[in-house]
């Protein structure tokens, strides 16, 4: 029998956007990035792994995304809440092809694991997610440990760790304490995604 959602650490939230609505706001990037224009400080249009920041604010159809009520139920599930914060963080992340490999870390503070979390991260993939294209780690039920992240340190990989796959516009919803990475994109393409976080206390 498989864990549950509350007990691996991770929602998945299939069809949050069709293909089509992820292939619009992957051009909407696109646009962003080659306008030199339009840069939020934090914006890395060129790098091994591109960034865009404040995309809510940038990008109508990722501040209409933010009000669905799927991605707002998975939120409202972990925060035990139906007062959401507001986001802290609306970005793209796009490792392209040899990057992305990040260490296992944790999106909040170190430590024992609180019973609801401060934070909470989202990861919608706007390209499919696969084995080998850079999909996120994540280690099932390390939202409920205080295992040091160091313990990760070199990218290191845990034995039991699982890879987020799935068609383009799944979204996983996931406790900031459980411990999680980008990992390496074997691919020749982008690995487009947006990664949303919320925080407890935030208005
Ligand atoms: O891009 C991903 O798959 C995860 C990104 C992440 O965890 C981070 O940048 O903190």
């Amino acid at each position: 029998m498989g864990m549950n959602d509350s007990e691996r650490g991770w929602i998945e939230v299939r069809d949050l956007l069709t293909a089509a609505e992820s292939a619009v706001i992957v051009e909407e990037c696109a646009t962003i990035c080659a306008d030199p224009s339009n840069r939020h400080p934090r914006d890395k249009p060129v790098a091994g792994t591109i960034h865009l920041e404040a995309l809510d604010q940038r990008v109508g159809e990722v501040a209409e995304l933010l009000a669905r009520a799927a991605l707002r139920h998975a939120v409202a599930a972990w925060f035990a809440s139906d007062h959401i914060p507001e986001p802290l963080q609306v970005s793209l992340r796009s490792p392209g092809p040899g990057f992305g490999d990040q260490d296992l870390h944790r999106d909040t503070m170190e430590g024992p694991p609180p019973e609801i979390p401060e934070v909470v991260t989202a990861i919608v993939a706007l390209t499919d997610f696969t084995e080998h294209n850079g999909s996120t780690r994540i280690i099932p039920g390390s939202h409920r440990t205080s295992q040091p992240a160091a313990t990760f340190r070199g990218r290191r990989r845990a034995v039991d760790e699982a890879v987020l796959t799935g068609p383009a516009g799944t979204a996983f919803v996931f406790s900031g304490h459980a411990l999680h990475a980008g990992g390496r994109n074997e691919s020749t393409c982008h690995r487009h995604a947006l990664q949303i976080v919320w925080r407890r206390g935030q208005f």
